[in-house]
């Protein structure tokens, strides 16, 4: 069943190198060269450069979690393309039970700021790490025209060429360096650091995750629409839709694309290659049944389309049954990771649980 259903979506292929020859164990890293390329140039804009050495300032420690962890605010502080530097807070959450002799695992969670609803307790208690920054302490998620915060350090006079990075690159490279931070932490196990955010965050942690390899888990909560969820034949949010609303998330490249949906289900790539982009790594998708925006389906048959990435290189890719995902249900065998919530969109405890879950199994 999943088989036609796939069919129906016409995606171009995952396993086919651009010229023509057929994806191996061999060439799995040119491949996912090729495919970050695509991605970069076609969608999100090129990542910014590291341009130096990442440090970090404590400003405050507290107790947290009912007494059994820790939290740090600090400031890091990283080098910037134009020679200057560029400095946003974040707070890494550390339980009591973390050392040298017990690293822990690790999330580095991209966050919209004040959430509803914040896990500091259920991670204290299972023993996982979380490092948080705001994504508008980094790149504001509005039209500013590339002047505030972080944008004009990489792009003179606001000038950004057609394939400069969109904000969602820009919080990318944020996560990617608090993660640098993180792992000058001697109690921070680094086979097992995850990258997490929700929806427009979403898109933002694949992409994070899919650059930077020292992220073993990349974990999408509904991120929908230039996420997780496949654009061609896609309801809810299209990328006609996105690229006009939001342009300043992605790369003005984006807009051709995106022009119209013909245009947008025509292109050399779909959103499979961006959860392919992470194997060998664990990538891991989870869907609201309520969410129709985002598109549960589109974001589950991506799983299935991206999953022979893994299995080329000997290891399980997606487990499923051959029907599509009901809510309650968690798919959390192989190296593709997904769940369909049920209720809406949002990133809930269900959520959390099982990204706990998964990256302690
Ligand atoms: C919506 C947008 C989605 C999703 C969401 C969010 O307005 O259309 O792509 O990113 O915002 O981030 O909450």
């Amino acid at each position: 069943m999943l088989e036609t259903l796939l069919k129906e979506r016409n995606l171009p292929a995952l396993m086919t190198m651009k010229d023509g020859s057929p994806v191996t164990a061999e060439n799995w890293c040119a491949r996912r060269r090729e495919l970050l390329d695509t991605l970069a140039r076609e969608e999100y804009g090129v990542m910014p450069e590291k341009c130096g050495e990442t440090t970090f300032r404590e400003i405050r420690r507290d107790r947290i979690a009912a007494g059994v962890a820790v939290e740090h605010l600090v400031e890091v502080t990283f080098p910037t393309p134009d020679g200057a530097s560029f400095t946003f807070p974040a707070a890494i959450r550390i339980p009591d039970i973390a050392s040298a002799e017990n690293p822990l695992p690790a999330f580095v969670y991209i966050s919209f700021g004040f959430p509803k609803y914040d896990p500091n307790e259920e991670l204290a208690n299972e023993g996982v790490i979380i490092a948080e920054f705001v994504m508008n302490a980094v790149a504001h998620d509005g039209e500013d025209h590339y002047a505030t915060l972080l944008s004009p350090h990489l792009f003179e006079d606001g000038k950004r060429p057609p394939d400069g990075t969109g904000k969602i690159g820009m919080w990318a490279f944020a996560a990617s360096r608090l993660l640098d931070v993180l792992l000058t932490f001697d109690c921070v196990d680094p086979a097992r650091i995850g990258v997490v955010g929700h929806s427009r965050l979403g898109k933002t942690a694949l992409w994070a995750g899919a650059n930077d390899e020292r992220f073993t888990h990349v974990f999408s909560n509904d991120s929908g629409c230039s996420g997780a969820a496949i654009t061609r034949k896609k309801i809810g949010e299209t990328f006609p839709r996105i690229a006009n609303v939001f342009p300043y998330w992605f790369c003005e490249n984006m807009q051709t694309v995106s022009a119209s949906i013909e245009a947008s289900e025509s292109t050399d790539f779909d959103q499979h290659f961006l959860l392919a982009a992470c194997a060998p790594r664990k990538v891991y998708v989870a869907s609201a049944s309520e969410d129709d925006w985002a598109d549960p389906t589109s974001e589950f048959l991506s799983c299935c389309a991206a999953s022979p990435a893994w299995e080329i290189l000997g290891l399980k890719g997606f487990v499923t049954p051959d029907r599509l995902p009901e809510p309650w249900d968690t798919l959390a065998e192989g190296n593709v990771g997904y769940h369909l919530r049920p209720g809406t969109h949002f990133l809930s405890r269900h959520d959390w649980i099982r990204y706990i879950r998964y990256i302690k199994q």
